[in-house]
């Protein structure tokens, strides 16, 4: 008798047709043969799956460029299919379950003709975790297989752990023939499947990141009372040696990364590693919340990750312990073999190949990398790994941090009056977006906790569920609000970033500690200038002013901004998160 397992597989391989069956174990012995495989057997648009890097410079190094219109996210072409459309709610796209599967057979039939269909089991979390979940993903290109050994536990375990059970979460996924018009991300949460056709772009292919862990795994979180987010957990230790816990949530290419292994500027602190792109939130017997990260490694972008920006990424993409890491359109310097991109340390290369594989030089005015080029790295080569980082319970959270990309109007840190004002703070979050996922570039979009594209129902119901995980904490973290790119008159960012950040970390330790008292805006506490630690940085007071400012003349147009925001959520935005507004409006005296 086959198993639940065994018989989907063999479903979806009648469905897709590929040449052979593979059934990864997850070995590093497994991933060199893969590479070998997408080195002289796989190719994708005429160019094969992957080209070994210099060795010496870069062990376990391989580089793979995408089809060049599969170079981000797809955010139009990705699907929540809840039986209601009401369920998924305007911030997604929906199509009904029914229908949605009628497209996506139609393009899956065949698809894998000629290829190898891969089996990947996989945890995410770590198994002895409560929390985790067992998963299999079927794909058909080597990348995406070896991209999710990186980013995921993969073993054979995995299948005995499923046994006879139905309800592990499954994910099919093809290259298909690349053609956006045949490109689909569908979500179906009531069944734990993800359907992906036509990408191998990371978060559209690598299907137990985005689209489980955060789209499917934030419905599972709504009905099982946790929460699935996109957030960086670190530890910050003090010069005492004390370690505190804060998770993070930015919008994409907003420096998570960089935030998640900061190597501080401030003597005596250090940051310790837990995870730079997803957070599970749970409320542990002690009532304190507790993140794990579902993941086991890092898939950042790469132009403007240097030595100078995030020295311990460097040290991640150039470590030994685990195989392989992978490089995805970034340019490439011909003469040494090495991966290059905007911003990474050291001259210009003398011979660039740019990210389509064509000779570049800077007269073209074009850049060389991609400007969503990728790594995908181990976190067990990352060398400010937090020792907890495999506790299968997690890490108890002192601090939630949210922020955006903002120009104007929002302060450089600010933290919220209670759990329900850290909600709205939350909801209210705007940034300016960036190149992740396929969309105008600097335009501002309202991104609540970061979540815009990866919340796998009705926000107005996800802020809700937000307020009743505070209800059922006894210790709840503090919520704040950080903003790294405010500009000045002449549009330079007043605030350098980077290890710098660690003072405003600080500040919201020795908030948490109680330790200092702080000055109350409309939008929440902002530091006492005296209390933040400015040593050995050349920041006038003006400018330190002007991080800190909240000038009501300046947000009627915002507001109105949020409200119609909110409105859109209709009656199921709740009614303490209506309440914060308005009384957000009385104090700005708008
Ligand atoms: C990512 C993203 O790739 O948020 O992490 O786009
Ligand atoms: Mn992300």
């Amino acid at each position: 008798m086959p198993t639940p397992l065994e018989q989907w597989v063999e479903e979806q391989a009648q469905l897709c047709q590929p040449q052979r069956i593979y059934w990864c174990d997850g070995s590093e012995a497994e991933a060199r043969h893969l590479i070998q495989i997408g080195i002289k057997e796989e190719s994708i648009n005429g160019t094969p799956v992957f080209q070994e890097l210099n060795q010496t410079r870069w062990t376990g190094a391989y580089y793979h460029r995408s089809h060049p219109t599969d170079v981000a996210r797809v955010e139009h072409l990705t699907y929540i299919c809840h039986p209601e459309k009401e369920t998924a709610g305007p911030n997604n796209h929906w199509m009904a379950p029914a229908e949605a599967k009628k497209l996506m057979t139609g393009l899956s039939q065949g698809c894998m003709k000629g290829r190898t269909m891969y089996v990947l089991p996989y945890m995410m979390g770590h198994p002895d975790s409560p929390y985790a979940k067992a998963c299999v993903q079927l794909t058909d290109v080597s990348y995406v297989a070896l991209s999710m050994r990186i980013m995921t536990r993969m073993s054979q375990e995995v299948i005995g752990r499923i046994g006879a059970r139905q309800d592990f979460v499954k994910g099919l996924h093809s290259v298909g023939d690349f053609d956006p018009n045949r490109r689909y991300i569908m979500h179906f949460p009531e069944e734990n499947f993800v359907w992906s056709v036509g990408s191998g772009y990371g978060g559209n292919a690598l299907l137990g990141k985005k689209c489980f862990s955060l789209r499917i795994a934030s419905c599972q979180g709504y009905r099982e009372g946790w929460l699935a987010e996109h957030m960086v957990i670190a530890g910050i230790e003090d010069p005492s040696g004390r370690i505190t816990y804060v998770t993070v949530a930015l919008p994409s290419a907003c420096g998570k990364t960089n935030l998640a292994m900061l190597e501080s500027a401030l003597p005596g602190y250090k940051v310790w590693t837990l995870g730079d792109d997803i957070a599970w939130l749970n409320v542990g017997e002690d009532g304190r919340l507790y993140a794990i990260n579902p993941e086991t490694g890092f898939f950042g972008v790469a132009p403007g990750t240097s030595l100078k920006s995030n020295p311990n990424m460097i040290r991640t993409l150039q470590g030994k312990r685990f195989f392989p890491t992978l490089f995805t359109n970034t340019a490439l310097d011909r003469d040494r073999n090495e991966p290059w991109w905007e911003g990474l340390d050291g001259d210009m290369p003398r011979h660039i190949v740019d990210w389509q594989g064509k000779s570049w030089d800077p007269s073209q005015g074009t850049k060389a990398a991609h400007a969503n080029s990728r790594f995908t790295a181990s976190a067990y080569n990352c060398p400010t790994l937090s020792r907890e980082f495999d506790n299968p319970k997690g890490v108890p959270i002192s601090a939630i941090i949210l922020g955006g990309r903002r120009t104007r109007l929002i302060p450089l840190v600010t933290e919220a009056f209670d759990w329900a004002n850290g909600v709205f703070l939350g909801a209210r979050t705007g940034s300016e977006t960036t190149a992740a996922a396929a969309h105008q570039i600097g335009a501002l979009r309202r991104d609540p906790m970061a979540m815009l594209p990866f919340c796998g129902y009705n926000m107005g119901d996800y802020f809700g569920h937000w307020l009743s995980v505070g209800r059922r904490l006894k210790n709840p973290p503090k919520f704040f609000s950080v903003n790294w790119f405010r500009t000045d008159e002449q549009g330079k960012f007043i605030w350098p970033g980077f290890g710098e950040n660690i003072r405003v970390l600080k500040w919201m330790l020795d908030r948490v500690d109680g330790k200092i008292s702080a000055r109350k805006t409309p939008l929440g506490y902002v530091p006492h200038l005296s209390d933040f630690d400015m040593s050995g940085l050349n920041l006038s007071s003006e400018q330190m002013q002007a991080l800190f400012a909240v000038n009501p003349q300046e947000w009627p147009e915002e507001l109105s901004d949020i409200e119609k925001y909110l409105n859109q959520f209709g009656p199921r935005l709740p009614q303490q998160i209506k309440a914060e507004y308005a009384k957000l409006v009385q104090q700005m005296g708008a």
